[in-house]
């Protein structure tokens, strides 16, 4: 089939080009016109593992070219951001103005596939939407025998620095709003995906995304939480943790600075918004991820006391490990307010980074590698699980005075269980 893509960022972009791997001719629309030129050039605006080849070769071939219009397909799949407010209400109407482009050039027999992480019911919004601006197309709902057209949704799980990896190995679910629908959808993902599609409604699928996400949330919170409880009892939550993942039962996550990127700290609060009453645990997981940073920055503050005129280094700005993605980042935050309190006493070291983000500039800090924070910095502080970190010798890490949020200096193997540590692996 000829597939229309429409948002061409962190999902959109690698679907676009798996799917064109697989031999598809794909349109990719996005409302920024220097992105849609970086992409005909064959380049990327975002960055991911082995994305860079993959699009320049899939755009040389002809098979993916990108447009700030929109174009007649047979598939359109639909990937644009779901923010929320300052309410903490998800704002769908990058998924609406979406579907109103796609309106205009449906034709029977085409499939329309939402993928943005959504708010359980947008599907059949976007249903709506496109029978009113098409009342010549029958669109599917149970009573519809015969539709026109069909509508699915079916939300990606891929996990950023692994994205094609994911993008193709891992399984699916595949909502329909009728049953044929999903059969639709299916097809198409049995193009590219080798990971087992489950099918089931729209509704249903729409919540499973949140759900996961909510999920990890929550099992993060808890051990953010006990990582608080330890300091207070003077107790080592690494040694706690991995007592206590030792039950055959039990299976605690890893403790840090609180919880960053695009999905983990923004989905649970849609499930928050469809049932405020019936969510107290979801939005205290929420309240306590979020809170974890004040508290690291409070310790923080402890040990530079601790060690007046020392330099301060701290480790890591991008929100997890091995990444060079820095919104929405923990570490980043509390780097930024050390940074604000001692100025020039304190370095960051982040070598993802080939410069300091904006809210650094004015207060002195600065940018260096890891060696010179070893040979310049009496205080270390590490935000991030970076490889480059997790590889200073022991002797090195002893001579300094340290505060870990991430557990990365133990003697002892990190108290994650084997699944997660391979997740964590990028
Ligand atoms: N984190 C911890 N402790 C842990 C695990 C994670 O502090 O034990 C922190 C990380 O450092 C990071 C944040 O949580 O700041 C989120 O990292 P992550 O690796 O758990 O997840 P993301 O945000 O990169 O991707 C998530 C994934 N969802 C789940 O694992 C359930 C991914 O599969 C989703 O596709 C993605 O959200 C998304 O797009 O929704």
């Amino acid at each position: 089939p000829d597939v229309c893509v429409v948002g061409l960022g962190y999902i959109g972009l690698p679907t676009a080009a798996v799917v064109a791997r697989s031999g598809c001719k794909v349109h990719g629309v996005d409302v920024t016109q220097a992105v849609v030129d970086t992409i005909n050039r064959g380049e990327i605006h975002i960055e991911e593992v082995d994305l860079d080849g993959l699009v320049h070769g899939v755009v040389q071939r002809g098979l993916l070219k990108a447009s700030t219009e929109m174009a007649p397909a047979d598939v359109f799949v639909i990937a644009v951001p779901t923010p929320f407010d300052q309410d903490h209400a998800p704002d769908i109407s990058y998924v609406l103005a979406a579907g109103e482009a796609v309106a205009r050039v449906l034709k029977p027999g085409d499939t329309v596939i939402l993928e943005s992480t959504s708010p359980v019911g947008t599907t059949e919004q976007l249903r709506d939407l496109i029978a009113a601006r098409r009342p010549d197309l029958k669109c599917p709902d149970l009573t519809a025998e015969t539709p026109d057209i069909s509508i699915a949704y079916c939300p990606e799980r891929v996990l950023p620095g692994k994205i094609l990896e994911e993008l193709t190995n891992n399984d699916r679910s595949i909502g329909g709003i009728t049953p044929r629908c999903a059969r639709k959808a299916l097809t198409f993902y049995k193009l590219f995906v080798r990971g087992t599609c489950v099918v089931t409604d729209s509704r249903s699928a729409e919540m499973t995304k949140l759900v996961e996400n909510a999920y990890r949330d929550v099992n993060i919170a808890f051990a953010n939480e006990l990582s608080i409880v330890a300091d207070r009892m003077g107790l080592d939550v690494w040694e706690v943790i991995r007592l206590a993942n030792r039950h055959p039962r039990v299976n605690i996550l890893t403790p840090g600075p609180g919880v960053g990127g695009h999905c983990i700290a923004v989905d649970p609060w849609f499930i928050v918004h469809g049932a405020p009453e019936d969510t107290p645990l979801i939005r205290t997981a929420r309240g306590v991820n979020d809170g974890k940073i004040h508290h690291v920055v409070q310790r923080a503050e402890a040990l530079i006391e601790a060690h007046p005129g020392q330099t301060v280094a701290c480790l890591g700005l991008a929100f997890k490990a091995n990444i060079d993605d820095f919104r929405e980042s923990p570490a980043r935050a509390v780097a930024a307010r050390l940074a604000r309190k001692y100025g020039a006493l304190v370095r960051l070291v982040e070598p993802y980074a080939s410069a300091l983000p904006r809210e650094f500039e004015g207060t002195g800090a600065q940018l260096i590698d890891i060696d010179t924070a070893l040979e310049t910095c009496g205080v270390l502080i590490v935000l991030v699980d970076h490889d480059q970190f997790k590889a200073v010798p022991l002797a090195e890490r002893a001579r300094h005075h340290v505060y870990d949020t991430r557990g990365i200096w133990l003697d002892q193997p990190k108290p994650a269980t084997s699944q997660d540590r391979e997740n964590l692996k990028l």
